[in-house]
């Protein structure tokens, strides 16, 4: 089935260390006694989905002893509170296993059992909460957290569906409904005496005090409980313990007895859906705000359940509010939880009667706030009149925060005049909205911005104004990713390699990959680097074979473009490309062409109708490229339906290029970048992003810089028609061009692409035309690097020996030292 993907890598490896003869036969008990006693099934009728989840269940009970160790120690000094409305975490069994040190054993155990490790981890479902680069760092961050001992609390909404399965009709993405909760979660804990009123709609009273004091009071038309689910996430070594607390919507009045008795019996139930609807499925659009009700009834409902949850956490353990800064850091992973601002403002006010002066001090000394994108349309803003009618209390707050801080300002410029649009937290100019970034802004200690690149543009671009009122604010965190999941459990054959060359001591620390490096120089080395990769292309190649029907050569070049369909990551200059090539190739078919695969993965928003038409594009430019006998093998092109987080940890290890070729200036960090180099593979890509900073790392002799850099992009788009003048200069991009637009590829229906075309020819927002030359020739460039593997494998070795700074250990580390002042365990 389409959920049983990839299995694991951590199956196709040798052990590194023999199990402990009675851990084994412990855990092989706990197993069955899993299996016959909670599950009730028995050997004889236990499936695969079976077997997972008595293994989980029997690990999730050894995660539970290492935190009851951890436990019997006191209170800790300060938590992190990392609120996101999406943790794009994928499968746990090899996750959990890993880190409490248990592979073997669990291979063993299931062995004797006459049960198949491999099969097992394939029947986990990816818990799929997230769209894509933004929930899977929230994942990323949750195990360096939980690795570092950071005493940590994850907070988010648990989703019925998680992001939709992509499927292909027809070369076209259809979608249907993920169903990750179908057999339940055996990693979390239901928690329903932990539950919380979250109030909707409504009106505010206002009652005098007698001390020239009013207190105003907000009265929820409608509630909505918040019931807490914890999956336990165990760090390496399983020496600690965090949890990641998931809420879900329930009605506080399932069955409205009145109506039911009046004979309405739906009438009666309607209450209850409306309220379980917020939980019930994860927005799938990446990079474009989503206007509608429901979504702000998402971020109200979870972020108002965790502030509820962490302060009454912080009262039982501390008494006053008050020091809440000194023993909490809460950060907002983007604007989606920025209604923490006048949330927290309100429960200190109203449950805790601070003074407005002491709820903002406490408020805007706890909240940290981390932008990810700058591209205009994902920017949220809400109307006035939305929040009016949702979130009265809120938005009359959000009045005064806005009232008190222009007041602010034109105090400072002192009678002089400043522009009030530029800094205020109403936009005016498109019907009155609320700027969730400017408000997350204002109500945080920290902003930080997730590369370096993208730090400097929010100073310099979307904060610009409020960034010269307080020039300290604005921090950043380059982006980091797990070791633990994208080396050692993705890629266990370079995890042999690097423990055989560095020590064991380079699972606990990364920097020990720099032993690699005079490696790179050592032939019979880069010949079992080589090897290393070879067996993962060939593990892809048959998952590809299986997935598509396509049969592709483990030999030739692996060019891989994995992430979410958008035009600014420019999946179209990728395209555009391959058609090139194609058509050099059928023009001298018997030159020494370097054989590629091209490798495409990625959803597309549903509502994205250019994305999914690129999706089309693919699978259409994939059967013109892989039929036409003249071609042979010199190119292939594959498009892998439904990219998952389990998918990537099958891609990424056999991949030898990684395309990371975004119009420079819009992609804020890019993680996937970072996973691919550390894996091995040669970057092509633009001085974008994390992508300048992997260059400073790796060396430029070992990545492939092309494209105008983000200075130049934005000189160029103010060039009158730019696109119509590289077209001109450029007989290549014309011509191929004019193959995807006079139908080359879609003979069926010539037109078909004709809108991808025009965009580039007359509008070009993402400079693919004028980037397309440049991208050509570095093409080429690698296409000779391939053929002197000495090289090229040199290359891989030194990217692998060199990533070691961007793990996400590194980034929490960062976040602890200068945004969250919190010790790590
Ligand atoms: O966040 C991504 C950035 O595009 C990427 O460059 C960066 O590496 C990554 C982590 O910092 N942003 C997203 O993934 N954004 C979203 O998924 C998103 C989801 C819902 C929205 C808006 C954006 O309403």
């Amino acid at each position: 089935s389409s959920t049983k993907t990839a299995r694991s890598a951590a199956t196709f490896v040798k052990p590194r260390q023999r199990p402990d003869g009675d851990a084994v036969a412990q855990l092989r008990e706990d197993i069955r006694t899993k299996l016959v006693y909670v599950l009730g099934k028995t050997a004889a009728t236990a499936r695969d989905r079976d077997w997972f989840a008595a293994t989980a269940l029997a690990l999730r009970d050894r995660i539970v002893d290492a935190c009851e160790q951890q436990q019997t120690g006191s209170v800790p000094d300060k938590r992190v509170y990392y609120l996101s409305l999406e943790f794009l975490i994928g499968r746990l069994l090899s996750d959990a296993m890993n880190n409490l040190g248990l592979v073997e054993t669990t291979r063993a155990a299931l062995r004797e059992l006459g049960v198949d490790l491999a099969e097992v981890e394939g029947a986990e479902p990816d818990a799929a909460l997230g769209n894509g680069g933004l929930g899977r760092l929230a994942a990323c961050f949750m195990e360096s957290m939980a690795s570092l001992s950071i005493p940590a609390v994850g907070y988010g909404i648990r989703y019925d569906h998680g992001i939709f399965r992509q499927f292909l009709e027809d070369g076209w993405q259809r979608e249907a409904p993920e169903t990750w909760l179908a057999e339940g979660n055996p990693w979390e804990f239901p928690r329903p005496e932990t539950t919380y009123k979250i109030g909707f709609g409504g009106h505010v009273t206002m009652t005098s005090q007698g001390d020239h004091q009013i207190r105003r009071h907000w009265h929820p038309a409608e509630t909505v409980n918040a019931v807490a689910y914890d999956i336990p996430v165990v760090g390496w070594r399983g020496k600690h313990v965090n949890v990641l607390r998931l809420w879900k919507a329930e009605s506080d009045a399932p069955v409205e007895l009145a109506r039911f008795n009046a004979g309405d019996h739906v009438g009666a139930v309607a209450g209850r859906a409306r309220a379980e609807a917020i939980s019930r499925v994860l927005y799938p659009s990446d990079s474009s705000a989503e206007g509608q009700e429901l979504r702000l009834r998402q971020e109200f409902f979870f972020t108002s359940a965790s502030l509820q949850d962490l302060v009454r956490r912080h009262v039982a353990e501390r008494g006053s509010l008050r020091s809440l800064p000194d023993h909490a850091a809460i950060q907002l992973n983007d604007t989606h939880p920025a209604i923490a601002v006048p949330e927290l403002m309100r429960i200190l006010m109203e449950d805790h009667e601070f003074s407005w002066e002491d709820a903002w001090q406490i408020t805007s000394n706890t909240l940290h706030y981390t932008n990810h994108t700058l591209l205009p349309e994902a920017l949220e803003t809400w109307p006035v009149e939305l929040m009016e009618r949702l979130l009265p209390r809120h938005m009359q707050i959000i009045y005064l925060i806005n009232w008190l801080h222009l007041e602010e300002q034109s105090k400072n410029t002192k009678g002089g005049t400043f522009d009030v649009s530029a800094v205020s937290l109403i936009d005016e100019a498109h019907g009155r909205r609320v700027r969730m970034g400017p408000l997350a802004f204002h109500g945080s200690r920290r902003v930080n911005g997730v590369s370096a690149l993208h730090s400097e543009l929010l100073k310099s671009t979307v904060f610009k104004d409020l960034h010269a009122i307080e020039p300290e604010k604005i921090v950043n965190k380059t982006n980091g990713i797990t070791f633990r999941r994208w080396l050692h459990n993705a890629n266990p054959e370079l995890t042999a390699l690097a423990v055989e060359v560095a020590g064991e001591g380079v699972l606990d620390d990364p920097e020990g990959l720099r032993k690699l490096e005079p490696f790179a120089d050592d032939a019979e080395f880069r010949t079992r680097y080589a090897a290393m990769r070879k067996t993962r292309k060939k593990r892809l190649a048959q998952v590809i074979a299986e997935r598509t029907g396509i049969v592709v050569d483990p030999a030739a070049l692996f060019d891989v473009q994995i992430k979410r369909i958008h035009e600014y990551k420019r999946q179209l200059l990728n395209l555009v490309e391959t058609v090139a090539l194609y058509q050099a190739i059928k023009q001298a078919p018997n030159k020494d062409w370097t054989p590629r695969v091209k490798i495409f993965a990625g959803k597309a928003a549903p509502s994205y109708v250019q994305a999914k038409l690129i999706i089309k594009l693919a699978g259409d430019i994939a059967r013109v490229v892989n039929e036409d006998p003249e071609i042979g093998g010199k190119l292939k092109v594959v498009f892998l339906p439904n990219y998952s987080v389990s998918l990537a940890e099958v891609i990424i290890p056999a991949a030898d290029l990684s395309e990371q070729i975004s119009t420079a200036g819009m992609e804020a960090s890019g993680t996937g970048n970072m996973k691919l180099a550390l894996n091995g593979a040669l970057t092509v890509g633009t001085l974008d992003g994390a992508n300048i900073e992997i260059k400073d790392h790796v060396g430029a002799d070992n990545i492939f810089i092309f494209g105008l850099d983000a200075e130049e992009v934005l000189a160029r788009s103010r060039e009158p028609d730019y696109a119509g003048k590289a077209i001109a200069a450029s007989p290549r991009l014309a011509a191929a061009l004019d193959a995807i637009g006079n139908g080359t590829f879609s003979p069926e229906e010539p037109g078909r692409f004709s809108s991808l075309v025009d965009e580039l020819r007359h509008g070009d927002r993402y400079l693919t035309t004028v980037d397309f030359d440049d991208y050509w020739r570095v093409q080429r460039e690698i296409d000779a690097a391939w053929k002197r593997p000495a090289q090229w494998w040199r290359s891989a070795i030194l990217n692998t020996a060199r990533m070691a700074w961007f793990s996400s250990d590194r980034s929490m580390r960062e976040y602890a030292e200068e945004i969250w002042r919190v010790r790590l365990g």
